[in-house]
């Protein structure tokens, strides 16, 4: 494909349900902020997409449990969201959401358009429905044993555990999420999305980029994960899909459609009309024409998103384009998979995640560091892992100990020698190279140095390779610092000045070049080193171009003669009590979360009051319900050596029928107690979790009865 004349990119809309974690933001949302903030930096016409999903029956779940209207709740996350984004530093150009009227106007226009072209194709069939919510039960309303792997809480749409895409149907032992019923099948019509019809279209230009004739993308651009997904899909054929749902939240499927009453889009055909929809607000208040961004052909689109939505960006919504006829098609979906925290799966009802809004909040002024670290474990092509140690590190040994490091010598050193005024040089003094120790270079020779750097920053942030890009970027601050390390300016000052002259006015190249290149992953980084070296703001038109093609002709990007203010560290260590008061956090909201309350531990006693116990291992071999007293079985234990009576407290919990030969551990040198006339000689230890619930402590299965437990 011909280098384009504009880009359109978009970042999966969220679902205005709960709040962003880390993996939210590592999934879809920081990839496509350094990929526009690049296009923009090499001043290009990019417009960066986004907005809110308000529709689709998370929201509604989420508004019946908080007890408050489906309103309310996609206002409260909504204005979360923008504020969250903003304070992260994601650069959209256009926030918009989903339930405002301009979007429900296009995406019904949409609907219409591909009724009145006889793309639908209406089928009544059986679907489950609550008979007391009185409410059909489509996707996220009906859970049950996930078919594929047996995850017993797995959706109607969607297993979260081993991402399948199902049908209601498909679930085993269904069950409705509003009642927790079993759900009775009743028929109901709708109007699907024939994409058996488009099968083979899709799969040309999924496998080869052609589509009616025209090469539209290289195939082996898009990732192999995502081609994955999407052939895996293909092969196992495609199905109808319904394009509605009996649902009383969403978009209006357009009225004057025979039968629309009640109806309204799926969640999953509105939303990324979202894109275009939200598109449109951009355009009305910039003055602008949307139409090229999603009409012309030398426009190219670029979806953002998590790797569970890659059947939706990646065929269903290119078929809804197609068959609407005058749209584009993406030329990549750059998914990403997913970012773990500290050895497990995020989980927002668990509340194992760490929340951005919290983050920005804790940790103001720190919004780069995030960025950093979760740059550099972007789960590109597989899962990747987020922990507050490894936070520590990238932010005390890469962030402070290098970039930092080098920026911070520069400026002092600049401002020590020459008053914060880049030296005037003699292009013929050789110095050492920043490649290795024993080699010399020449001023432009280390400016070629550094253009291939930016250079490699850019090839990967054209490839979609963030992290990679990343590493790039920190090695042209780790060749400033062996700059510095091989010229040792702060020994020669005083014996070779002109040779000092060279490296300070190259280290200030540096970092000058580092202001701009490192904008897509540092953005507020990068405006505070604008400011220390008294360099104009970056606008993000075309500035990074604009040193390339300085650099690429052997010119310097600061003057000789500029004054430049004074240093600062950009970055801080962060010490241990902030790192384990992070885990402490996260450990208890987790256990909060789960419902468990600990009791307290017990005053501390000696070895000589525990070894006073005579713990027996046994063996129940008759159980009785014990007359006029609900709680208790009386209960004989064969202790090998002889036989006790117990009376025991589970009554609650175990029929005797099912505890016959039952092992257990018995105390065995109990003061005999009479309880209800019966003599208890002894006492069966049981475990009591927080829901007061009892299960024995039993001895390895099979073990001999009447042995010491200690
Ligand atoms: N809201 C799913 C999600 O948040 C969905 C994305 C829509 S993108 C058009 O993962
Ligand atoms: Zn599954």
């Amino acid at each position: 494909m011909n280098e384009p004349k504009r880009y359109l990119v978009t970042s999966a809309l969220p679902y205005a349900n709960g709040p962003l974690h880390i993996g939210h933001l590592a999934g879809a949302y920081l990839s496509a902020d350094i990929f526009v903030r690049y296009l923009r930096l090499m001043g290009k016409d990019v417009v960066y997409i986004g907005g809110s999903d308000e529709h689709g029956a998370a929201i509604t779940i989420r508004a019946k449990k908080e007890g408050i209207t489906p309103r309310e709740i996609i206002d409260k996350y909504h204005t979360l969201f923008e504020d969250t984004f903003r304070r992260i530093g994601i650069s959209y150009d256009k926030y918009h959401r989903t339930s405002e009227p301009i979007h429900h106007e296009t995406s019904q226009e949409f609907f219409r358009k591909l009724y009145d072209k006889g793309e639908f194709v209406e089928q009544t069939t059986e679907q489950y429905f609550d008979e007391s919510a009185k409410q059909f039960l489509a996707d996220r309303y009906i859970i049950g044993t996930c078919p594929k792997c047996n995850h017993t809480e797995a959706y109607g749409d969607q297993c979260e555990n081993c991402g399948s895409t199902l049908s209601p149907t498909d679930l085993i032992e269904p069950r409705s999420t509003l009642s927790g019923n079993k759900p009775v099948l009743k028929t109901t019509t709708h109007w699907y999305l024939p994409l058996d019809k488009y099968e083979a279209w899709l799969r040309e230009w999924v496998e080869t980029g052609v589509v009616d004739g025209e090469k539209q993308h290289e195939p082996n651009a898009w990732k192999n994960h995502v081609l994955g997904q999407c052939k895996s899909w293909l092969d196992g054929g495609l199905q109808p899909r319904a394009m509605t749902r009996d649902l009383s939240w969403g978009v209006d499927v357009p009225q004057e459609i025979p039968g629309a009453e009640g109806k309204k889009l799926y969640v999953w055909m509105d939303a990324p009309i979202g894109y275009i929809s939200s598109t449109k607000q951009w355009a009305a208040d910039n003055g602008k024409d949307w139409k090229p961004y999603w009409q012309d052909k030398d426009t190219a689109l670029v979806h953002f998103i998590g790797k569970d939505n890659i059947v939706f960006h990646c065929l269903i919504f290119p078929a809804i384009l197609k068959a609407a006829g005058d749209y584009i098609l993406p030329v990549n979906v750059p998914a990403n998979q997913f970012m773990n925290l500290e050895g497990r799966k995020i989980s927002t009802s668990k509340n194992w995640a760490v929340w951005v809004h919290e983050y920005v909040q804790e940790f103001e002024g720190r919004e780069d560091e995030l960025r950093y670290n979760m740059i550099k474990n972007m789960p590109e092509n597989r899962d990747s892992e987020f922990t507050w140690k490894g936070y520590q590190e990238t932010n005390n040994n890469e962030l402070v100990n290098n970039l930092g490091n080098f920026i911070n010598r520069v400026l002092v050193l600049t401002n020590k020698y020459y008053g914060g005024v880049v030296p005037a040089i003699d292009q013929r003094q050789r110095i050492n190279s920043s490649l290795a120790p024993e080699e010399s270079a020449s001023y432009k020779e280390e400016l070629r140095v550094l253009y291939e750097g930016l250079r490699n920053v850019s090839v990967n942030i054209k490839k979609y390779e963030f992290r990679a890009a990343l590493t790039a970027l920190m090695e042209i601050s780790s060749k400033g610092n062996q700059l510095l390390q091989f010229n040792e300016p702060w020994k020669r000052q005083k014996t070779e000045p002109e040779d000092v002259k060279v490296v300070m006015n190259l280290g200030v190249q540096i970092v000058a070049a580092l202001s701009v290149a490192c904008r897509p992953f540092l953005p507020f980084t990068s405006d505070k080193l604008r400011t220390m070296l008294n360099l104009p703001a970056i606008e993000e038109q075309g500035e990074l171009q604009a040193i390339l093609e300085k650099l690429e002709q052997n010119e310097a990007i600061v003057p000789e003669g500029h004054q430049i203010g004074k240093g600062a560290y950009l970055f801080e260590r962060i010490k241990d009590d902030v790192i384990d008061a992070q885990i402490a956090k996260l450990e208890a909201a987790n256990a909060a979360n789960a419902g468990v309350e600990y009791e307290a531990v017990k005053d501390t006693i000696q070895f000589d009051d525990f070894s006073k116990l005579d713990l027996r291992t046994g063996k129940i071999i008759a159980a009785e319900k014990m007359k006029k007293a609900k709680k208790l079985l009386k209960l004989t234990v064969d202790l090998g050596f002889e036989e006790r009576t117990v009376v025991s407290g589970i009554a609650e919990f175990f029929k005797p029928e099912d505890i016959i030969g039952q092992e257990i551990v018995l105390v065995a040198n109990l003061a005999p107690r009479k309880l209800r006339g019966v003599e208890s000689q002894g006492m069966i230890l049981m475990a009591e979790n927080e829901k007061g619930e009892l299960g024995f402590v039993s001895p390895p299965k099979d073990w001999v009865t009447g042995f010491t437990v200690r």
